[in-house]
């Protein structure tokens, strides 16, 4: 997707110019992968835009860099500032931001002592993830010939630049396939994730979706999934999931920050239920945007005002 490029990114602390934000080609992540990131959105809703569960984003972050022994040399209080602070002087209302955590120019070699930590954050205007009719039609999802990370591997639990290639392997067979997603399995064989999203299915009234073991990314959107299936009375059951358990499902949907919720309306050209969204799914949905686009009250304070108090207005529409 063509990105829509906006004024300025945060870098390091300072705000730089879009065209200007650029690392060198010797840095340690450009040869060896070593980034950890975070991809969430800011919401417009009637009393202003609305960072999506911030806290949540910052604190999977520090969790990331951890893992990879990466000291992010800011606060977490400085980090959610900061992502408020890119949204802000780019003006923007709904939005999806990008934190990226790297290390950058200073040795060559596995070993990245000597290389700084890095921090970018951009922000920028992000339409739907699976295409404009995918929310309501559901999209076609084959399961993935690549399996996921194998557990101590790669970390799944970590959001690392790296695990993004096993995630772009996912994708593009799927897309040269004529599908818009795939389903990778777990190194036992069985479902784990999409290329960048979690996965739920319904039967018979019951949410399913594979517990943290099953090498997925403990999503943020899951998380919120996972309440307000709570807050509905819907039985939920994290446990691992059979591929089969696919097929004969009622209602299969993915959800991720970039995705939303998004409902699977094929697996591997099986119709899933009636082939379209369904009711569970749908219910699942109308209360997430319910939520973010502050149409109900935000119970579980999901929201962060990311203008309150600034004196600056914001870009309509964006
Ligand atoms: N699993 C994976 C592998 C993943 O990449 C994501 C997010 C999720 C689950 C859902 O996590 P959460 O966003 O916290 O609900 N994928 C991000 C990147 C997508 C991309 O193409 O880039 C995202 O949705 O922002």
């Amino acid at each position: 997707m063509a990105i829509d490029k906006v004024d300025h990114i945060w870098m390091n602390g300072k705000l730089v110019r879009w065209d200007d934000a650029k690392i060198h080609v010797m840095s340690h992540v450009v040869h060896y992968g070593s980034g950890v990131f975070e991809g969430m959105r800011a919401y417009e809703t009637p009393k202003g835009a609305a960072a999506f569960r911030l806290p949540e984003h910052v604190t999977r972050l520090f969790d990331s860099a951890k893992i990879y022994r990466m000291e992010i040399p800011y606060t977490p209080p400085q980090i959610s500032e900061a992502i408020l602070e890119t949204i802000r002087v780019n003006k923007l209302q709904s939005c999806y931001v990008r934190p990226v955590v790297y290390r950058g120019y200073g040795s060559i070699g596995v070993n990245p002592a000597g290389c700084p930590i890095d921090v970018a954050i951009a922000a920028f205007p992000w339409g739907k993830y699976l295409g404009p009719e995918a929310l309501e039609q559901g999209v076609a999802v084959r399961v993935a010939s690549w399996t996921r990370m194998a557990p101590n591997t790669f970390p799944a639990l970590a959001k690392s630049a790296a695990n993004y290639m096993n995630s772009q392997l996912i994708k593009m067979e799927a897309i040269a396939d004529g599908y818009a997603e795939g389903i990778a399995l777990d190194a036992r064989g069985l479902v784990s994730e999409g290329s960048g999203e979690n996965l739920f299915l319904v039967r018979g009234g019951v949410i399913y979706t594979p517990p943290m073991a099953d090498s997925v990314l403990l999503g943020i959107t899951r998380s919120s999934v996972l309440a307000l299936a709570a807050d509905l009375g819907i039985p939920v059951r994290e446990e691992s999931i059979p591929r089969e358990m696919l097929y004969i499902a009622d209602e299969v949907f993915m959800t991720g920050s970039a995705a939303e919720v998004t409902p699977i309306s094929s697996v591997d050209r099986i119709p899933i239920g009636k082939g379209a969204r369904g009711p569970v799914t749908r219910r699942l949905q109308e209360a997430f945007f319910d939520v973010i686009e502050g149409r109900r009250p935000d119970t579980h304070k999901w929201l962060t005002p990311v203008y309150e108090g600034v004196a600056v207005a914001g870009r309509a529409g964006k």
